[in-house]
């Protein structure tokens, strides 16, 4: 799992209303009609839910500590997408009290391994990996119109691609899944609609359409690209190359927080029944 560095989120609440417009000329849909369509719900009817929530961030110096910026980009994100946010002052345990002091209804706290989205309500868990595998699936469906009966390369068998492997399938496609270690592949096996192959050029030449949530780069190159190939990547760093990306950028999603923290927040908005 790749640790983000401020460089990768540095520039992305300056540009969100930008890449807002860019997914809608993608897909159809702005970053919260995303991630609604993510947990099958539409953005109007999550609108209520907003005024009803209130996050507090907390900085967590676990581990590695904290990434110069990351509490602000991901409260940059929420309050972009309409929700009440702030950032506790204090860090850990002490910011959670300071959460809760100042009437947070959710806590979302992140470490190198995990960052969560808590209802502290409901004790509902919205997980930033699996939320970001969703989220990606729903923009590929909505910039492919449908993905019934369509076959899906995947590209990386972590928490980002089982969460992906969830949703694909639950929209009907067919998933080949490539991973070059064989031990997260094992709860990919008894997945129905799934399939594990043997090598990456395997994954991308029987699919339709590629998802990309490996930790290398250069996975998916200019000569991948068909006339109809379309691209999920939230890998970090992108596994498109450069030239690939000048050739056929257009038809290609990629972002390294916003997509995963929005269907977070649609995960939070819908509620425990619907996880
Ligand atoms: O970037 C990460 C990990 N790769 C987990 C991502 C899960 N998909 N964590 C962020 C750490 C943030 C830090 N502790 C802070 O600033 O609070």
């Amino acid at each position: 799992m790749t640790r983000l560095a401020e460089q990768d989120i540095c520039y992305i609440v300056e540009r969100l209303e930008r890449y807002d417009k860019i997914l809608r000329d993608k897909t159809g849909g702005g970053l919260m009609d995303i991630a609604a369509f993510a947990v099958d719900a539409a953005a109007a009817d999550l609108r209520a839910a907003k005024a009803k929530q209130k996050i507090g961030i907390v900085p967590v110096t676990a581990g590695q500590g904290i990434i110069g910026g990351f509490s602000d980009t991901v409260r940059g994100i929420l309050a972009f997408l309409g929700a009440q946010v702030f950032v506790t002052k204090a860090t850990d345990v002490a910011g959670l009290a300071e959460a809760t002091a100042n009437g947070a209804t959710a806590v979302f706290i992140a470490d190198d391994q995990t960052c969560s989205l808590i209802d502290l309500r409901t004790g509902q868990v919205a997980d930033n990996s699996l939320s970001t595998g969703k989220g990606f699936a729903a923009a590929l469906a909505m910039q492919a119109g449908s993905l019934q009966g369509k076959s899906v390369g995947l590209l990386g068998a972590g928490p980002v691609g089982y969460g992906a492997a969830q949703a694909l399938t639950a929209r009907g496609a067919h998933v080949y899944v490539y991973d070059c270690q064989a031990e997260p592949l094992r709860k990919f096996s008894s997945m129905d609609g799934v399939a594990v192959v043997d090598s990456a050029a395997a994954a991308l030449a029987q699919s339709d359409y590629y998802f990309e949530a490996t930790t290398a780069s250069a996975t998916i190159q200019v000569n991948d690209f068909c006339a109809t190939t379309l691209v999920a990547a939230p890998g970090v760093p992108l596994g498109v190359t450069a030239e690939a990306m000048k050739c056929y950028g257009s038809r290609v999603i990629s972002d390294t927080l916003e997509i995963g923290v929005a269907t977070m927040l649609a995960v939070l908005l819908k509620g425990k029944q619907t996880t």
